[in-house]
């Protein structure tokens, strides 16, 4: 029998307090993103009374918001969810990149774990895919990662 330690999170989000951040661009794929995070939590064990979400106007503004959750210490969890769609310019490389290293740096200075539910796609039909249609949808992996990580953290602090 192997005596190696392994450390590995669950999916149970029982008296877990989250706080979901979502931007209201691209609306209507955003929504089907927070659909899919609060039914997972709720599959995992959340209470509806401990999940906050919380409106931003673009992916851009999302880190601002999820560093200040982190630190507020009132939350386990931080899940960000986005959509940042490819257009003509070079504003899509700003928005996703800008976005995805200041959800990063949220979470290593905070020590909470941020779900990364933002969606960087070339075409409008390849981020509904990925909002619950054909793909998955993002939110709820964004939403059962952060929980694992929650509890995979809880692990290595025991
Ligand atoms: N914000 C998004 O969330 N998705 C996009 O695709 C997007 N595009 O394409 O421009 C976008 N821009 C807005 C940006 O996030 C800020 O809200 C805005 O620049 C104001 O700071």
């Amino acid at each position: 029998m192997s005596e190696q330690k392994t450390f590995s999170g669950e999916h149970n989000a029982r008296d877990l307090r989250v706080a979901i951040v979502a931007s209201r661009f691209n609306e209507f794929v955003v929504d089907s993103l927070v659909k899919g995070a609060v039914d997972a939590l709720i599959r995992m064990g959340a209470s509806e009374r401990d999940i906050s979400v919380v409106r931003v106007p673009g992916a851009w503004e999302l880190p601002l918001v999820a560093d200040k959750l982190c630190k507020s210490r009132r939350y386990d969890a931080v899940i960000a969810l986005g959509a940042v769609i490819r257009g003509d310019t070079p504003h899509f490389d700003y928005v996703a990149g800008d976005c995805a290293r200041g959800l990063s740096a949220a979470a290593l200075e905070s020590g909470v774990p941020v779900g990364f539910g933002v969606l960087t796609t070339n075409t409008l039909e390849q981020a509904l895919e990925r909002a619950g249609t054909k793909a998955g949808n993002k939110g709820a992996d964004a939403a059962a990662s952060a929980v694992e990580m929650v509890r995979l953290l809880r692990q290595l602090d025991a």
